[in-house]
């Protein structure tokens, strides 16, 4: 199947910062909200944290080795904004960046070209202590200023920029659910905090031009394929505004400079919509070069009126993941499709695909083949996408490593590759990752 994608199609692997990295506390660290929030009682499963994660602080070579045996050409990762400035602005931290130095170099040095994402989830905690963090308009500035000074550091050789990982995430399952730092629950401050997240993309989007001259910038969203639960006027109208809320709020307002209208108009008359200020839905609509696409699952959708979203999700019949995510491959196809039609015509990767699985470790191996079967079904759904002119750049598998799962801690794996947390780390390559090996060295 991997002769069929173009010539220059990037297959890859993605991580986040905080899941993977560790030394949380070393060469001049600063603390993020994440290193804060997981120290709270109660608010990650087990007590976990990301203090030590997988240590690929110190294994990184390690790490890129097993990325250079499975036979990808691009890696995803994103920057810990508190490792290179530990207060979130100021002076560089050298040792900081020195280590994402050493990690981009040796990339190139295998072949494999990196993808870095500014920010996946982990602002610096001083930020927030002192001006409130994302939900103060002053982010955009604080977050334009370190996107130009890692621009400056790195753009020399990264030529594939992310500005937000799933603003969805950071603005409502942090703010308004409360599953991620800081932990908050009300929808107009989550609605604010999106604003300002779009806003600092924007802002990160025109540094970047000023900077980098010869390369591409996109934004990376979660896409969940929206289904009514039924094929009733009210279950249509309701997936229809559940799409708005969850995907249209990301990726229709940064192409058109408006939020949609009718879940705005019910936010509005609801008194929460955000505060917008003159030349805001410019910088929110700078444009940019590329889309991120998440995708993991569908939401299957149900009319309820006592929401403010006027809907509810209900339990669809499809097996799930172990994140509880049904499997529903087709939606990707579906899903790129509509992204590339309604948004903008702009090139996509698929930034992460995967699924946590019950991995066991039994006689030293991880046999995982239900990760196997839904990457294959993954692939199959993003080729039908390119067959049908979406225009597809690139796959990222999430994730390389098992890792620190967010408010899961690490009870969830998501990795190619077992981490062994009782013995000392240690990778082993699961059944997944010579599926992928093996399909990556087909013609
Ligand atoms: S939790 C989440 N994930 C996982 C995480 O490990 C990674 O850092 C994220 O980029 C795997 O990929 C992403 N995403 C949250 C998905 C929330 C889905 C909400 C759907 C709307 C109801």
């Amino acid at each position: 199947m991997r002769a069929v994608f173009p010539e220059g199609f990037l297959w890859g692997v993605a991580t986040a910062s905080y899941q993977i990295e560790g030394a949380d506390f070393e060469d001049g660290k600063g603390p993020s909200i994440w290193t804060d929030f997981s120290h709270r009682p109660g608010k990650v499963n087990s007590g976990d944290n990301g203090d030590v994660a997988c240590d690929h602080y110190h294994r990184f070579s390690e790490d890129i080795e097993l990325m250079k045996q499975l036979g990808v050409n691009s890696y995803r990762f994103s920057i810990s904004w508190s490792r290179v400035l530990p207060e979130g602005r100021g002076k560089i931290n050298r040792k900081g960046s020195d280590f994402y130095n050493k990690l981009i170099d040796r990339l190139l040095e295998v072949g494999i070209q990196p993808m870095v994402t500014l920010y996946h989830w982990d602002l610096p905690l001083e930020l927030h202590r002192k001006i409130d963090g994302w939900e103060s308009r002053d982010m955009r500035h604080y977050f334009g200023d370190y996107s130009s000074l890692v621009f400056s550091e790195f753009g020399d050789r990264v030529k594939h920029w992310i500005t937000l990982n799933e603003p969805y995430c950071s603005s409502h399952v942090s703010y308004l659910w409360g599953e991620h730092a800081p932990g908050k629950r009300d929808l107009k401050t989550s609605l604010t905090v999106a604003h300002n997240l779009l806003l600092s993309h924007g802002e990160a989007v025109r540094r970047f031009r000023e900077v980098v001259k010869d390369g591409t910038i996109g934004l990376a969203n979660v896409s969940t394929f929206v289904e009514p639960a039924t094929d009733s006027k009210e279950d249509r109208w309701a997936a229809r505004i559940r799409d708005q809320f969850i995907n249209g709020w990301f990726f229709e307002t940064p192409i058109t400079g408006e939020y949609p209208s009718e879940l705005f108009k019910r936010f509005n008359d609801a008194g929460v919509q955000p505060l917008i200020e003159d030349g805001d839905m410019d910088l929110i609509s700078t444009p940019f070069d590329f889309w991120g696409v998440n995708y993991y699952t569908r939401n299957v959708i149900r009319k309820e009126e006592s929401s403010i979203l006027g809907s509810e999700v209900v339990q669809g019949e499809l097996a799930k993941t172990e994140m509880g995510w049904e499997v529903y491959p087709e939606g990707l196809e579906a899903f790129l499709y509509k992204t590339f039609k309604e948004y903008g015509k702009k090139p996509i990767y698929i930034t992460e695909n995967g699924m946590a699985c019950k991995d066991k470790l039994t006689d030293g191996f991880v046999e995982d083949f239900e990760r196997v079967d839904y990457m294959k079904r993954h692939f199959s759904s993003a080729l039908s996408a390119l067959k049908a002119g979406v225009d597809l750049r690139g796959f990222y598998v999430w994730s390389l490593l098992d890792n620190f799962e967010w408010s899961y801690g690490y009870s969830k794996r998501f990795g190619l590759v077992y981490v062994d947390y009782e013995k000392g780390l240690k990778r082993i390559p699961k059944r997944s990752y010579y599926y992928y090996r093996d399909f990556l060295e087909r013609d």
